[in-house]
């Protein structure tokens, strides 16, 4: 089939499934909707993670190791800012420091994030079109014991550590959808809207947090297909099976499918889980999820592509 197709990511497992999307379609087929709600300011730079983890993803410049910043990465930078007292609990590698100070530089010129991710994505020569949820300031708190944290201090400083006890999206009410968001979203030939399988709190709930984002895609009449973000009761990467432990959820893909539930049509679980109990308006698929290779994600972008053809209402 053809038609176009949404994404919406955040983290290094969507940023995956979009690189297999990306490899999956053509450019002018894909709108993938990136999370900025782990954006911050910090050594006076402009750091957009989710964003820069998409780009290096669709650009094949990933650290296959670490899942965010650069390969073949050299320090240079980080061991003279230490050799200075600096702040160095967030690790920024010389060459990923230089998207860091041409976004900021923009920015600092008046440029909107998605002028300066469709000039960084141009010079990184990525054809998909990668737009972040937002031009507005959306930032993520997590709601601890120690009380409110910023999200990187959360998920970086703090290594993910404490217990979370809910999370808020500062600035989401204020914040208007990315004007192609909305308008991707609202496409007659719009074939697929895909959540790719990053954390839902932090990841995903922003996005839909946007005024405009979650109605439209409720409204829409193109099937909206999620992806476990949970392999066999772990996360694969990242702190999403701990908050769902700490939330007193039911760590599995399923529970997942029940948070999406107002939203989705379809829901693909891996193959190593059970098919979930029936949940109403939610077709369950069963699919290789890991992807440890550029081939895997070509793969699951395929099965969720055909997944998401069957549920053609
Ligand atoms: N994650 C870490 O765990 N430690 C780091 O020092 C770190 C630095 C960093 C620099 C640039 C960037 O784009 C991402 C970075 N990340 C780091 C990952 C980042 O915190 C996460 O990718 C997202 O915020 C959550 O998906």
């Amino acid at each position: 089939m053809t038609g176009h197709v949404v994404a919406l990511c955040g983290g290094v497992g969507g940023a995956k499934l979009a690189h297999g999307l990306a490899n999956a379609l053509q450019p002018e087929e894909l709108s993938i909707v990136v999370n900025t709600g782990d954006d911050f300011q910090h050594l006076g730079l402009s750091i957009a993670p989710d964003l820069d983890s998409v780009m290096y993803a669709l650009a094949g410049l990933s650290d296959p190791i670490r899942g965010w910043g650069r390969r073949d990465e050299t320090w240079t930078f980080m061991d003279a800012l230490r050799g200075l007292g600096g702040e160095s609990w967030f690790q920024l590698g010389d060459r990923d420091l230089a998207v860091h100070v041409e976004r900021s530089w923009r920015l600092a010129q008046g440029a909107t994030l998605s002028e300066v991710t469709a000039h960084l994505c141009s010079a990184l020569g990525i054809t998909a079109r990668v737009l972040p949820m937002s031009d507005d300031p959306v930032r993520t708190r997590v709601l601890t014991a120690d009380g409110w944290l910023d999200f990187q201090e959360y998920f970086v400083h703090q290594q993910c550590r404490p217990s979370v006890l809910e999370f808020m999206f500062a600035g989401a009410q204020m914040a208007g959808a990315q004007k192609d968001v909305l308008a991707a979203l609202e496409r007659r030939d719009l074939r697929a809207i895909i959540i790719c399988p990053s954390n839902p709190f932090v990841s995903v709930e922003p996005i839909l947090a946007v005024p405009g984002i979650r109605s439209a895609i409720q409204q829409s009449d193109a099937p909206v297909l999620a992806v476990t973000p949970i392999i066999g009761g772990k996360a694969i990467k990242g702190p999403a099976a701990k908050m769902m432990a700490e939330l007193g959820l039911d760590v599995s893909g399923a529970a997942v499918a029940r948070r999406y539930a107002d939203i989705i049509d379809g829901f693909v679980i891996d193959h190593v889980d059970p098919i979930p109990a029936p949940l109403r308006g939610v077709t369950f698929f069963s699919a290789a999820t890991l992807m440890s290779s550029v081939a895997d994600r070509l793969q699951l972008a395929r099965a969720v592509l055909r997944a998401a053809d069957t549920l053609v209402a």
